[in-house]
C-alpha cells in the first residue's frame, strides 16, 4: 500500500534530516514533499494547501530552535496528514429499536456488492443480524452474486426478479426484514454505472428520498485515483453521502484518493477495503494511515487485525508455554499459520513500527510468505515427536526432513539453530521490562533470528552470483552468535 508515496516522503524528509535547517532548505525539502504528493496523484490544490499549512508551522522559531528540528517537521507532516484525512467517526448508526438501513452506492466495479458482504460480515461478528437486499437490477448476474456472498457469510438476502424496480425491491426487502425480529440491519446493494449520469443519480435520489436510509455510503475504487475523488464529489453533490468506503487499497494504488477525498468532498473515509475476501475490511483511522504513509508502522491496526484473526485463548496458552520454556516447533508452526491468516505478510510487517522501510528497501523481504511456507514445509516433514523434541533431530533425521521438504540439510540446520536460540530468548524475555525486551528484539533481529529464511536466501543469492564470500558469511554468523550470547548473558543478570 502506498509504496511510492512512502518512498517519496521519506526521501524528502531524509533530505530535511540531513540538512542543517534554514528557512530556504526547509522550503526545498517541503517542495520535495509536494512532489511526492503529486506523484501519488494527490489533488493539486490539496497538495498545495497541505504544503502551505506545513510551511507556516515548519519555518517558525519553535522548529528551527528546537533540538531536533527535522523530527519536529516529520511530526508536523504527520499531524497535517491526520487532519487532511480526518476526523472520522467510523461507527455505524445502529438503532436501538427498529431497523438500521445502510445504502451503498458507487460507480460500476468499485466494489459495492463485495463491500455489502464485508459490512454484513463485520456486523455479524459484532452480534447483529444483517440482511442484504439486491437492488441492482442492471446486471442480471448481480442478484446471484449478492446471493452467493450472503450464503458465504450465512446472512439472509432479499431478491426479486430483474423485472422489478429498485424501489420496490428495497421497499419489499424492508417489509420482509421487519417480519423477522432478529434482523437488525438492512444493507442495500445498488446498481453502478460507468460514469456519473442523470439516470443513475435519479434512481439513487429516489431511493434515498423514499427509503430514507440511516447512512448512504459511497464505495470508491482507490485504484482510479483522482477519478474516484471527482466521482465522489459528484455523488455527494447529488446525494449527501455520509461516508466513503475506499476499496482496493491492497492493490498497487498510489494513495492519492485516500489523501484527497476528505479535503475535496468534505466526506470522510469510514472504511477501507484491503482485499477481495470478505474479511478484508478495516475501519479507517487517519492516524494509522498517516503512520503507514510515513513508513512508521501502525500498531493499533496491527492489534485490531490480530484480534480479529487470532484465537485469544490459543495465543495466551502459547505465551504461557514460551514463559515455561515449553514452546515447541509445533507451536511455532501454529503461530506461523495464525500470522498467515492476518493477511499478506508484507502488509503485516509494514504495520510494525520501524519495519516499514526495511520491507520496501530490502530485496530479501520480497516474498516473506515463501519463507514462512518453506519453514512450515520443513516442520511438516518432521514427526510429531521431532516437533516436540527438536533436540532429538540428529544427522539422519535432518537429512530425511531436508529431503522430504525439498530443502538442503543446511537449511534445516539453520531452522533448528535459530529456533533454539529464539526459544531461549523468549523464555528470558518473558521476565523482562519493556525496554530490555525492545533491546532483546533488536539484537534478535540483528542476529537474523526474526527472519530465519533471510540468511539462507542471502547466501543462496550470493552463491548464484558466483561470489560466495565464505569469510564474510562465517564472520556474520560469528557475530550473530556473539549477539545472542551477549543478550542471553545480560538477561540472566
Ligand atoms: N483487491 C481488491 N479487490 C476488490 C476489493 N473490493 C472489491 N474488489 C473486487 O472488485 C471487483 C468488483 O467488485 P464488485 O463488488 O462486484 O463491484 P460492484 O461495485 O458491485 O460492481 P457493479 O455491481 O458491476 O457495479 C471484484 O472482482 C471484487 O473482488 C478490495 O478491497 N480489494
Ligand atoms: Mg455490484
Amino acid at each position: 500500500m502506498f509504496e511510492g508515496i512512502t518512498k517519496g516522503l521519506k526521501g524528502a524528509l531524509s533530505f530535511i534530516e540531513r540538512s542543517r535547517l534554514t528557512e530556504s532548505n526547509i522550503h526545498e525539502g517541503l517542495g520535495q514533499v509536494r512532489e511526492a504528493l503529486l506523484e501519488a496523484d494527490v489533488n493539486f490544490d490539496v497538495a498545495n494547501d497541505f504544503i502551505d499549512r506545513v510551511s507556516v508551522q515548519a519555518v517558525g522559531d519553535r522548529v528551527l530552535k528546537s533540538i531536533r528540528p527535522s523530527e519536529q517537521i516529520v511530526g508536523i507532516v504527520h499531524q497535517e496528514l491526520v487532519e487532511l484525512m480526518g476526523p472520522v467517526d467510523a461507527s455505524l448508526p445502529i438503532q436501538r429499536d427498529g431497523l438500521t438501513v445502510l445504502m451503498l452506492c458507487g460507480l460500476q466495479g468499485s466494489g459495492k456488492t463485495t463491500t455489502c458482504g464485508k459490512l454484513a460480515r463485520m456486523l455479524k461478528e459484532q452480534g447483529h443480524l444483517p440482511m442484504l437486499v439486491a437492488a441492482d437490477l442492471q446486471r442480471p448476474a448481480a442478484i446471484d452474486q449478492l446471493q452467493v456472498i450472503a450464503e458465504q457469510i450465512a446472512v439472509p438476502c432479499y431478491t426479486e426478479p430483474a423485472t422489478s424496480t429498485p424501489l420496490s425491491v428495497c421497499q419489499n426487502g424492508l417489509k420482509e426484514a421487519k417480519r423477522n425480529p432478529e434482523i437488525g440491519v438492512v444493507i442495500l446493494d445498488t446498481a453502478g454505472r460507468l460514469h456519473v449520469d442523470d439516470e443513475l443519480m435519479g434512481e439513487l435520489e429516489q431511493l434515498d428520498r423514499r427509503i430514507q436510509p440511516h447512512q448512504v455510503l459511497l464505495v470508491c475504487d482507490a485504484m482510479t485515483g483522482q477519478d474516484a475523488v471527482n466521482s465522489a464529489k459528484a455523488f455527494n453533490d447529488a446525494l449527501e453521502v455520509d461516508g466513503v468506503i475506499l476499496t482496493k487499497l491492497d492493490g498497487d494504488t498510489r494513495g492519492g484518493a485516500a489523501l484527497s477525498v476528505k479535503a475535496v468532498t468534505g466526506v470522510p473515509i469510514k472504511f477501507i477495503g484491503v482485499g477481495e475476501q470478505l474479511d478484508r475490511l478495516e475501519e479507517f483511522r487517519p492516524e494509522g494511515m498517516a503512520d503507514r504513509i510515513l513508513g512508521m508502522g501502525d500498531v493499533v491496526g496491527l492489534v485490531q487485525r490480530a484480534q480479529e484473526q487470532i484465537d485469544t485463548d490459543e495465543a495466551l496458552a502459547q505465551q504461557q508455554k514460551m514463559m515455561d520454556g515449553k514452546f515447541t516447533l509445533e507451536d511455532f508452526r501454529k503461530q506461523m499459520r495464525m500470522m498467515r491468516k492476518m493477511g499478506p505478510m508484507r502488509e503485516i510487517m509494514k504495520m510494525i513500527p520501524g519495519v516499514g522501510g526495511m520491507v520496501d528497501d530490502n530485496p530479501d523481504m520480497e516474498n516473506p510468505e515463501e519463507d514462512l511456507r518453506r519453514i512450515e514445509g520443513m516442520i511438516d516433514s518432521m514427526t510429531p515427536h521431532e516437533r516436540n523434541n527438536p533436540e532429538r533431530i540428529d544427522r539422519s533425521r535432518r537429512n530425511r526432513i531436508a529431503k522430504g521438504s525439498g530443502n538442503p540439510p543446511s537449511e534445516v540446520n539453520n531452522l533448528l539453530k535459530q529456533f533454539d536460540a529464539m526459544s531461549g530468548m523468549m523464555q528470558q524475555m518473558a521476565g523482562m521490562g519493556v525496554k530490555d525486551r525492545m533491546r532483546a528484539v533488536k539484537e534478535m533481529s540483528e542476529g537474523g533470528m526474526l527472519d530465519p529464511g533471510a540468511q539462507v536466501r542471502k547466501e543462496k543469492t550470493r552463491s548464484k552470483r558466483g561470489s560466495v564470500d565464505r569469510d564474510q558469511v562465517r564472520n556474520r554468523k560469528r557475530q550473530q552468535r556473539k549477539n545472542a550470547r551477549k543478550a542471553r548473558k545480560r538477561n540472566r543478570r
